[in-house]
């Protein structure tokens, strides 16, 4: 009997895959469209759980719709450009071109062992001119639509990396997100693109994509932060022509105000402090202030400080003057940089208040047990004059309303999102294609001068500015207007704006004459399935779905929202702790390609738990998988059990109603994306199948070709090159992956009843409909159940139940 010799079979398969070339596909609206994208991966260098957990998703649903009928189209690429590459370079001392080509050439590689098939004519890099010189040009026209602008402003610097981040890339309390160092602030000019202006749609639009998991829609959300509140003017005592704008979310407490608080950095602070005998002590506090970092200076656990200033404000609901301070917890990039202090519904002006012995005032009426100090909740309007007894949502209309009347304040709508910040001071990156001429400002390049390659240089280590700036080949230009002398900018894009459109790039990738076709966009848009990790819920989705709302606005593509159906994978385990380099647990999924085989380790992360919740690796598991598979290949070689030409009996009718409730349940588990159960279900196919040939007539060869056909058709999208052998070896012509996906007869799932019949005490009283598979128990309930049979039992003690299901139950009374 042939072994089963996993290595030279995968290796045939993917071979044959690649030639036969049976999975490229291009828009054919005769078929329904289905388009499955794994979230690109950073090149790397070698594949590891992630990456393996990931694409053997994508790759079972890809190979499961082409066989129910869809046109799919499953793409990969590459995200070549970014910190991660450019450090990994230095370290090595490879130039960061060289080593993305060589990775990506091993990458390709092991995802091929791993027989995922993808579409490489459709391959993208974000690294590649042919790519970036598209990223470049969509920068011209957000350019050229105020959406890309360069301003000062306080960014975040990370000192390691030498370069600004986005705020999105500031996580925990204030680290870089790729290296962890403590983040500073640094007033720099920088490049943004405007997603402000796209905050409320990418809030509203939240509601169409009703397929993806809430946490993520929920995540969203919270980043772009919407509330709603009001601004108003006060008066400051005996400085008639000044006043203070604040910003609140809660107008309703304004009669609970007690001081008032500037940010530091607020411009009024210098003009009241003038001569006044706080000055010193407050310029210290001021200095002090700058210096912290915006996370340092909101952390809830904070000591609240602040410098009192020497003025009063005048609180324009009940002309009570309260003093102003300034206070490091009020920043100057939000709202008007002041507030009105509540103590009484604030806590962190509780804490403040308590602090310099200033008052605090209900003006929310807390639950009779609250113990507890500032309340924020909901309750009736206290101490608040004509708000007195309203509920905070009527409270704050009516104040609003008031402040209107007034003409001192109007009701905001504010977002925590704040614009873009896509410049980087590092060089491996795509060139922001613009030219600074001093007669002309800053220029577009033309579209026809794109790309502007990023030179090939020696020296690309961090400098604290943008090692282009070093080459007078490339900063000195010409001004594409006046043709007088200009200098490049120097920056290069955030490699997010690499990854936040080569979906649709994916779509048309070989055009060079724009970044796609609309009418192919529109075709393959959007995708049916994302696949990817949970750690780009806010960066990469929301930056993606604004390049699909600016990119709809310019008439690109049809869809405002990139991705229907969002999937995000749990993580691969050893210990307890996610596998990483860093905790050094990695199990590398390389060697088990020799040891296992590729159709071992992917049935093994299909059965390793539900996907979306994270799963701890075990050795032993994938020896499950891989015995698991040889038991199918002895069974498909025929190396066990009897199959013979012998007429049909009722055995080889319970075989194939077996085989049809097997095809139902893993399709419908598929399509729920319950892999583990699917792979179960099959698991316990197999033992039927076993227990088939193994019987004393043996296995009916029509039947059992019958049965292992469909056990090779559902097991195909998992294990595929074994399914493909097999098939092929069981005399089938057409190839594997030319078949279609079994469909269940509904006669042969339904289950089959029976009537099984009650007796009390011997003597027939009853009988019931019941499943003829039905256990013990279930055949006890279903006979006490009946109403004839109570009218038998009733007053007398049930002494014994015997069940004989799914025929007889004896109800012994006495
Ligand atoms: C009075 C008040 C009473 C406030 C109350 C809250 C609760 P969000 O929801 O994040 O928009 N705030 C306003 N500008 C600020 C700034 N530049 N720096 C620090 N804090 C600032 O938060 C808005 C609330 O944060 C505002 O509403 C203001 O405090 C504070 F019971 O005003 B509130
Ligand atoms: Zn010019």
């Amino acid at each position: 009997m042939p072994a089963y010799d996993f290595k030279t079979m995968e290796r045939k398969w993917q071979e044959r895959w690649e030639k036969d070339r049976a999975f490229y596909v291009t828009e054919d609206s005769s078929k329904p469209k289905f388009t499955c994208v794994n979230m690109y991966p950073y090149p790397s260098g070698d594949l590891h759980q992630g990456h393996v957990r990931n694409y053997t998703y994508g790759d079972l649903l890809t190979r499961y719709k082409r066989m129910r009928g869809f046109n799919v189209m499953s793409p990969m690429g590459w995200d070549s450009f970014g910190l991660p590459a450019e450090n990994a370079a230095i370290e090595t001392g490879i130039h960061p071109s060289v080593h993305a080509v060589e990775r990506i050439a091993r990458m390709t590689e092991q995802i091929r062992r791993l027989g995922a098939v993808y579409d490489w004519d459709r391959e993208v890099a974000a690294h590649s001119p042919d790519y970036y010189r598209w990223t470049q040009w969509l920068f011209l026209r957000f350019f050229e639509k105020g959406l890309a602008y360069k301003a000062k402003a306080p960014v975040n610097w990370c000192p390691n990396d030498q370069t600004v981040l986005a705020n999105e890339q500031v996580v925990g309390d204030g680290v870089c997100e790729r290296c962890g160092s403590p983040v500073e602030k640094r007033d720099l000019e920088q490049w943004f693109f405007k997603i402000t202006d796209y905050a409320q749609r990418l809030l509203d639009d939240l509601v169409q994509v009703t397929e993806w998991p809430e946490r993520v829609r929920v995540m969203q959300e919270n980043w772009i932060g919407r509330s709603e509140g009001a601004e108003f003017d006060m008066e400051i005592a005996g400085h008639p022509d000044k006043k203070i704008t604040v910003y609140t979310t809660r107008p309703d407490t304004s009669f609970g105000m007690t001081f008032v608080v500037l940010a530091p950095e607020h411009p009024l602070v210098a003009e009241l402090l003038a001569g006044s005998e706080y000055e010193a002590e407050a310029r210290a506090y001021i200095e002090t202030a700058r210096r912290e970092s915006e996370i340092q200076r909101l952390a809830a656990e904070r000591d609240k400080t602040g410098v009192f200033i020497g003025a009063h404000a005048v609180n324009p609901v009940n002309g009570r003057e309260v003093p102003i301070f300034i206070a490091d917890y009020v920043l100057m990039g939000y709202g008007t940089g002041a507030i009105m202090a509540v103590p009484g519904e604030d806590q962190r002006d509780w804490e403040f208040a308590e602090r310099y012995g200033l008052d605090i005032i209900r003006t929310v009426q807390p639950p009779d047990d609250w113990e507890g100090q500032a309340y924020t909740g909901d309750g009736p309007s206290i101490n608040s004059g004509f708000l007195d007894g309203m509920h905070m949502e009527e409270s704050k209309r009516s104040i609003v309303d008031w402040f209107e009347e007034q003409g001192i304040g109007r009701g905001t709508v504010r977002y925590r999102l704040r614009d873009w910040l896509i410049s980087r001071q590092r060089y491996w990156g795509c060139p922001i294609p613009i030219v600074n001429c001093d007669t002309c400002g800053l220029v577009a390049v033309p579209d026809e001068q794109l790309p502007v390659l990023l030179p090939d240089i020696e020296d690309y280590a961090p400098k604290g500015r943008s090692p282009l700036a070093a080459v007078p080949d490339f900063v000195n230009t010409t001004c594409p207007d006046c043709e007088g002398p200009a200098r490049r900018e120097t920056d290069t894009m955030d490699t997010f704006v690499d990854s936040s459109w080569y979906f649709l790039r994916y779509t048309d990738a070989r055009n060079d004459e724009v970044p796609f076709d609309p009418a192919k966009a529109n075709y393959w848009m959007p995708l049916d399935q994302y696949i990817g990790g949970i750690e780009h819920a806010v960066l990469h989705l929301m930056y993606a779905r604004f390049f699909t709302k600016v990119l709809h606005d310019l008439g690109m593509v049809e869809v405002q929202e990139p991705f229907a159906r969002l999937f995000t994978q749990g993580m691969i385990t050893l210990g307890g702790a996610k596998m990483s380099k860093s905790k050094g647990n990695v199990v590398d999924p390389l060697p088990l390609f020799d040891t296992h085989g590729a159709d071992s380790l992917r049935l093994y992360h299909l059965f390793m738990g539900p996907p979306t919740d994270d799963a701890e690796w075990s050795d032993r598991g994938v020896d499950g998988t891989f015995r698991f598979l040889e038991r199918v290949w002895r069974l498909g070689t025929g190396e066990f059990g009897t199959v013979t030409e012998r007429a049909e009996t009722d055995t080889d009718v319970d075989m194939l109603r077996t085989a049809h409730r097997t095809i139902k349940k893993v399709t419908e588990d598929i399509d729920r994306f319950a892999f583990n159960t699917a792979v179960a279900a099959l698991m316990s196919y197999v033992n039927s199948l076993y227990a088939y040939v193994q019987t004393a007539a043996g296995g009916r060869k029509a039947t059992f070709t019958e049965a292992f056909g469909y056990l090779l058709l559902l097991l195909s999208p998992m294990a595929p090159h074994l399914a493909h052998e097999l098939w092929e070896r069981r005399d089938h012509t057409e190839p594997l992956y030319a078949q279609s996906w079994p469909v269940w007869d509904p006669a042969l799932v339904a289950e089959e009843t029976v009537t099984m019949v009650v007796q009390v005490n011997g003597k027939v009283r009853d009988r019931v409909e019941v499943p003829a598979d039905i256990g013990e128990e279930a055949a006890r309930e279903a006979a006490l159940a009946s109403e004839k049979i109570a009218r038998w039992t009733e007053g007398k003690e049930v002494r014994t139940v015997i069940a004989r299901p799914p025929k007889l139950v004896n109800i012994v009374v006495g």
